[in-house]
């Protein structure tokens, strides 16, 4: 849309004015010590990456663009009878810093309708994998078979000058945003359904609620759930596996395809995308063994006994933050008043009332409240998507917003490519010994 490529052309050129004053002053400035236990331990609290999107604070949670979560829930536009934030909003949020107005949700909504056409390869390739072959895989090679269409790489080509690349990222962004909904479904349809993606694009409605009608359920509650969702899994820092792939394979000036593509495949690892599965899991398992209606101190015995086995309760605790993930507290309210009799959601609130005390009295965590998984899979399953195999593919849709944002960001401050120095043991003892 024409008035935010405006808007983030100045907000991208007063940025880098004040980068530049800032690096000739503190260029050299020492920020942080790197240790042995870092360079072994996966980089963890190293800060070393560039995000101007979002940034997780341990008290607060999650902030975009400093605003924390609850206040983008009350400040973002939401939808006529709607509730729950739209989130193109999120999006011209972590792309401009600034929270938008109804006018210009509707006309990110517009573009992204407009946009939205998916190539016939795409579908006829998603069509010749088999059932086996991982939703995320299916994603992941998906998004790649879009980079044709690169307007990033063919302006590259025609050598335009780097000042401008961010231009045609943007381009590039906004046409993957707009795909991925009917990509998502077509995935979903192909596997689960009947192989049918229901319904055009309706250039009226919001990208959700188009995302909802393809997945096959129009209900109105779902569409709410899906725009709280793509709210909520839109952005989480730099440092996670995917948003840091994202960033390093586009780094290389790679096209915003390939690197998004390359960023599913981090996506697809259990670490990263397996948590939502892993509380459905736990709550199978309880289930399975005791019914639905266990009460507290048949709860308390079990969950000791869980922990005992040295096993850990999903859905709970955190790397970072040291309080309930905000994120989870919005789920947590969407379930209570849509989905009060669910089975699973009063079984989660039992939980919610009994893991942290135990959490504590076992006196090993650091975070004892829940986190954004905790109700996120029984919502989706209440509604009908049961197959936890496709749940990271819905993180992958919504996890666009941010990268793209960043992408855009990335290549408006020439960010240069990415390249650590990488160092053997050998090496790195000898550097210690020489200390
Ligand atoms: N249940 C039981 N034990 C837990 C626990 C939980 N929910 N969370 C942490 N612990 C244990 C750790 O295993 C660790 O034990 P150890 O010293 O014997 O190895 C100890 O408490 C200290 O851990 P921590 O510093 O508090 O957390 P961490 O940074 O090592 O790990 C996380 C964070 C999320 C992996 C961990 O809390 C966990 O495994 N939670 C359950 C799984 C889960 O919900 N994952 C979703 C994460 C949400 C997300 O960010 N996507």
């Amino acid at each position: 849309s024409h008035n935010l490529k405006q808007l983030l052309a100045s907000k991208i050129d007063e940025h880098n004015k004040k980068v530049s004053t800032f690096r000739k002053l503190h260029g050299g400035t020492v920020v942080q010590n790197l240790t042995v236990d870092m360079i072994y331990g996966g980089m963890r609290s190293l800060k070393a990456l560039l995000t101007e999107t979002s940034e997780i604070d341990p008290e607060k949670g999650i902030q975009f663009r400093g605003y924390a979560f609850e206040e983008c829930l009350k400040l973002l536009p939401k939808a006529t009878n709607g509730e729950q934030p739209l989130p193109e909003g999120v999006f011209f949020l972590l792309l401009t810093g600034e929270i938008p107005n109804e006018a210009q949700v509707e006309e990110i909504s517009r573009e992204w309708a407009r946009r939205s056409e998916v190539p016939e390869h795409v579908e006829k390739t998603l069509k010749t994998f088999p059932k086996t072959l991982h939703p995320m895989a299916q994603m992941s090679a998906a998004i790649a078979s879009l980079a044709g269409d690169s307007k990033f790489a063919k302006a590259f080509a025609n050598k335009v000058p780097k000042s401008s690349y961010w231009e045609y990222v943007y381009e590039d962004a906004m046409d993957l945003l707009a795909k991925l909904p009917k990509i998502a479904a077509m995935i979903y349809r192909n596997l689960y359904k009947d192989g049918v993606v229901h319904g055009e694009i309706d250039s009226s409605k919001d990208w959700s609620s188009n995302y909802a009608s393809f997945l096959g359920n129009n209900s109105p509650q779902f569409i709410e759930l899906i725009r709280l969702y793509n709210t909520i899994y839109c952005d989480h820092e730099g440092g996670n596996v995917i948003a840091h792939t994202c960033q390093l394979v586009a780094s290389s000036l790679s096209n915003p395809y390939l690197a998004y593509s390359a960023a599913m495949g981090a996506l697809a690892g259990p670490l990263a995308g397996g948590a939502h599965a892993e509380v459905l899991f736990f709550l199978n398992k309880l289930t399975s063994e005791h019914g639905y209606d266990i009460d507290e101190e048949n709860l308390r015995f079990l969950l000791w006994e869980h922990l005992i086995s040295s096993q850990v309760i999903p859905g709970y605790g955190h790397a970072v933050l040291r309080t309930t993930d905000p994120r989870d507290t919005a789920f947590r309210s969407f379930g209570l008043k849509h989905l009060p009799n669910n089975p699973y959601m009063k079984l989660c609130s039992a939980l919610y009332n009994t893991v942290p005390d135990i959490l504590i009295e076992q006196g090993k965590v650091k975070n004892p409240y829940t986190n954004v998984e905790a109700h996120s899979g029984v919502l989706l399953q209440h509604f009908g998507i049961q197959e936890v195999d496709f749940y990271p593919v819905m993180i992958g849709v919504a996890r666009a917003i941010g990268c793209m944002s960043q992408m855009i960001w990335d290549r408006g401050m020439g960010l240069p490519i990415e390249r650590p120095k990488s160092i053997s043991t050998e090496s790195l003892m000898k550097l210690v010994n020489e200390k």
